[in-house]
């Protein structure tokens, strides 16, 4: 890093609200996502050319305009400090220990951090993969899709399998346990023997529930099931564990939470969320507590951030596309042959298409 990228200082925070249209709702067993409610994130430095960007996915339009509100109070906390973002990250823990960083207090304090990495890897001029010690090599993606029942999941199935990619995710959780077993069999006869395919129950079962469905799914051939029942029962995760390797971690707030879910045994795979579990730095606590316990490391959402995060994380298993933020970026991410192409743009490359944001803004 060069002297002057040492001396840079944070000297403000913009935030903006946006409820972005989705291609296809996110339909789960527990609710749905019509429209993305997004934070974007513009942290501005000393230097007028190093801005770093990000964005926060906040679930629903309830929680967007908090959200948007708690990032730029952050600012107070954050503005005339040094752009190091480890400082940062003691800096905002030590400001809220008594509030806590979990809930939308810690996906604020996320997006700070993800933007003050994105800023000093442009200040570095080299993509954050490389500044955090890895390379922008090609890194394993399936294509996310939703409980979209028989018919749309099998065109999406397709249409995922002619872009190239050798991975699907759906969501299940169906009235029945026949007709996750119809929908998963017909993605099956849709994309052949040789795709993976997930599936995502999103916490919709109580864990008897989830045992007998997971035991019916056992011959199916699965990639893994994600959130089978309620994510904060790590016991109940672990009793799950064996028909179908299961898979969690996107509602870890804080490697806290990770750690105690490992610990208590609860899953064969890992997939934090780069917000929930605090950003990059975060992040690459997550990755060495994954590493320890053995565990393959997933992302969750997030596809920009999460593939330069992936990218330098021991142990990366799949990265996630869901192309949440595409209507207001200037260049999505890239897909090839399946694969997340990472490009060697300066930090993580999110340029905001401001025609779109002021015609998105909420
Ligand atoms: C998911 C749920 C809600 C919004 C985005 C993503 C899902 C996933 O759990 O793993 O993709
Ligand atoms: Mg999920």
């Amino acid at each position: 890093m060069s002297g002057p990228a040492l001396d840079i200082v944070i000297t403000g925070i913009q935030a903006r609200a946006v409820l972005v249209p989705l291609e296809h709702p996110i339909r789960t067993s527990v609710g749905v996502v019509d429209a993305a409610p997004l934070v974007l994130i513009d942290l501005h430095t000393s230097r007028p050319d190093v801005v770093g960007r990000a964005y926060l996915f906040t679930y629903t339009p309830l929680a967007l305009a908090p959200t948007c509100l708690l990032v730029s109070q952050l600012a107070g906390v954050v503005a005339g400090q040094p752009l190091a973002p480890v400082d940062l990250d003691r800096r905002l823990g030590a400001r809220l220990r008594l509030l806590g960083r979990t809930g939308l207090a810690g996906m604020a304090c996320a997006g700070l951090d993800m933007a003050a990495w994105d800023a000093l890897a442009v200040a570095c001029e080299m993509p954050l993969a490389r500044l955090l010690g890895g390379t922008c090599a090609p890194l394993a993606a399936y294509d996310s899709h939703a409980m979209d029942g028989e018919a749309l999941g099998v065109r999406r199935a397709a249409q995922a399998c002619e872009q190239g990619f050798r991975a699907i995710k759906t969501k299940i959780g169906y009235p029945t346990l026949q007709e996750d077993l119809r929908v998963l069999r017909a993605l099956r006869r849709a994309v052949g023997d040789e795709v993976a395919i997930m599936a995502d129950y999103n916490q919709g079962l109580s864990v008897p529930q989830a045992a007998q469905r997971l035991h019916a799914l056992r011959d199916e051939g699965l990639c893994w099931i994600e959130e089978p029942t309620l994510q904060e029962d790590y016991a109940g995760h672990a009793r799950l564990r064996g028909p179908v390797p299961v898979q969690m971690g996107e509602n870890w707030f804080g490697v806290e939470e990770m750690h105690k879910a490992l610990s208590a045994g609860a899953c064969d795979y890992a997939m934090p969320d780069i917000m929930k579990i605090g950003g990059v730095t975060a992040w690459q606590r997550a990755a060495a507590l994954a590493q320890a316990h053995g565990v393959p490391l997933s992302s969750h959402i997030f596809q920009e951030f999460s593939a330069h995060v992936l990218a330098a994380s021991p142990g990366a298993h799949y990265l996630e596309r869901m192309d949440l933020a595409a209507p207001i970026l200037r260049q999505p991410l890239g897909f090839q042959d399946g694969q997340a192409i990472i490009g060697q743009a300066p930090g993580v490359g999110l340029q905001w298409d401001e025609a779109a944001v002021s015609r998105y803004r909420a």
